[in-house]
């Protein structure tokens, strides 16, 4: 009796024990992209707090980090300045823009809301933008 038992114990605990350790696992794999979440929402909001109603910012650097560069579509065309050309770590639009590259020409339309904390990375077009106008004027 006794024997049966444990043999029907037995089980059990070690299935408990499985979860446990399935348990740790996954908690221990969630952390990394919890603290990456905040870390991009703490970004995110410095990113808002600089870049006023109706702008589009951008910043030199990843990370929405330095004083940005502001541009309104009533400005109309305007070229980056020059430390920008080709060099925008990351952007925040509080308005619909569009992104040009001049050669080769492509033009790239902003929805507002749009952002990069890394907008050079990969070959993303914070490496090859040279101007910004209207989201209606975004075509040749
Ligand atoms: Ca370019």
């Amino acid at each position: 009796m006794s024997f049966t038992f444990q043999q029907s114990r037995r089980p059990a605990t070690l299935l408990l024990a499985t979860a446990v350790t399935l348990l740790a696992t996954l908690s221990v794999t969630a952390a990394p992209s919890a603290a990456a979440t905040a870390s991009e929402s703490a970004a995110l909001q410095r990113a808002a707090e600089q870049c006023g109603p109706g702008e589009i910012c951008f910043w030199e650097r990843n990370d929405y980090v330095g004083t940005p560069w502001r541009w309104k579509p009533q400005n109309g065309y305007r070229d980056l300045p020059p430390y920008l050309h080709d060099n925008v770590g990351s952007f925040y639009a509080n308005s619909v823009g569009c992104f040009i590259d001049w050669d080769p020409r492509l033009y790239v339309k902003v929805a507002l809301g749009d952002y990069s904390r890394a907008y050079k990375y990969e070959g993303k077009f914070g490496s090859r933008i040279d101007a910004v106008r209207k989201y209606v004027d975004c075509h040749a």
